[in-house]
Parts: C-alpha cells; structure tokens; sequence
C-alpha cells in the first residue's frame, strides 16, 4: 500500500498532549480530522511501550485505512505489520532498512538540504521529510532550513515530500506557497485543544492551495 502521491496531511505522535488525553484519543481524532498518514515517535519511550502502542496504532489505522509509518524501529516496524519506517541521517542506512524491509514497505527519509534529498532519491526512499521548516521545540537544537529548501526541494525531487519543523496554522500557507503538496505538523495538532478541527483547518489551507495552483 504505497499511495503517497494522495497524502496531504501527515501527523507524528507527540508528547504534548492535553492533559488527561491518551495518544491513542488524540491520533483517532487526528484521523477523524482527515490526517491521511500516521507516524509513531516515541523517542523517550521505553520499547516495549513502543512495541504496544504501535500494535494500538496499527489497528487504528487499520480501521480508517491510511499508512503507518514507525519512527527508528524497523523491528517493531515488522512485528506490527506497519506499512513502512522513518528514518533519519543518522539511523540505519536507507540500503541495509530497504534489504530488511523488502520492496514493498514504505521508507521515508528525513532530509536537512537538497543534497542529502537526492541522495535518498538515488538510494530508493518512498518519501523525504524536508526540515524542520522552522525552529520548533518538537526537534529542538535544530537549525531550520526555511522555505529556501522547500521550494528547491520542489523544484528538483521526484519523490513525494512532506514538509516537516514549526508549521502552524499561522505559516502554512507559506510553506504551499513555497511547493510543498504535502505537511507534517505535531505540536501545532496533537498540542491542540480541538485535534480534529485542527486538521480539518490544515486541510482547508492545503485544498484551497491546490485549486489555485
Ligand atoms: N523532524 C523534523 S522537525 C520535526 C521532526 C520530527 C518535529 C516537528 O514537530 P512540530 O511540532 O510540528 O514542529
Ligand atoms: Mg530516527
């Protein structure tokens, strides 16, 4: 199931949830909202946790039928039955997840400049994240690789890419009007008090981009 091209809005767990509030319940309303791909990030989390929230995770999405994508874990990936993995610079090489992984499964790689886009391109990523757009307490530490690179990221990669790092209800459309089909948000939706009505508004900007362009 690699229908990337579709994806419009991406969200990734996160650890800032309302209080009182499971991940669980936020990813659900998240899917209610129209998110239309799923990622587990856990990066504090003790595996085994990890391990159980991705089989609660799968199931859900399961349901609402979009793609499930585990951050770092490719075993975890597996065990589950996730559609694909994530993963950054400095994770196990795109060559060695794809032979585990086989042909089929989803890898999505995480990009800082064009250079290393391309290369995940060559190496036969599904997907790059291009970012953080922004500087954002999700990654902190982090230098942000502005607009700049979403906009030479649309002029030359192939591949589907979702642009990822501090985007918010308030700065999206500049990040579509920089050629970005596809976003990724975390805090601005799983922080929020109305987790679906922040998708929904997330959507509304990305559909309204696309019937302009
Ligand atoms: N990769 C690049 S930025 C980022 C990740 C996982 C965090 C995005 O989180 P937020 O809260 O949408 O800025
Ligand atoms: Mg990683």
């Amino acid at each position: 199931m690699k229908r990337l091209n579709d994806c419009r809005l991406y969200v990734i767990t996160g650890e800032n949830y309302h209080p009182g509030r499971t991940m669980l319940d936020v990813m659900e309303q998240a899917l209610i909202g129209g998110a239309d791909i799923v990622q587990l990030r856990a990066k504090d989390t003790p595996k085994r946790e990890v391990l159980a929230q991705a089989y609660a995770l799968r199931e859900l999405t399961q349901r609402y039928e979009v793609p499930f994508i585990v951050n770092d874990h490719l075993d975890i990936a597996l065990a589950v039955g996730a559609d694909g993995v994530h993963l950054g610079q400095d994770d196990l090489p795109l060559a060695e997840a794809r032979r585990i992984l086989g042909p089929d499964k989803i890898i999505g790689i995480s990009t800082h400049g064009i250079k290393q886009a391309l290369e995940a391109e060559r190496g036969g990523a599904d997907y790059i994240g291009v970012g953080p757009v922004y500087p954002t307490g999700t990654k902190p530490g982090r230098t942000a690789v502005t607009t700049d690179y979403v906009r030479e990221a649309a002029e030359r990669v192939k591949l589907p890419f979702v642009a990822i790092g501090g985007i918010t209800l308030d700065n999206v459309n500049a990040v579509l009007d920089a050629g970005a089909a596809w976003i990724c948000a975390v805090s601005a939706i799983v922080g929020s008090e109305d987790v679906a009505g922040a998708c929904r508004s997330f959507l509304h900007h990305i559909r309204l981009k696309q019937i302009d362009s």
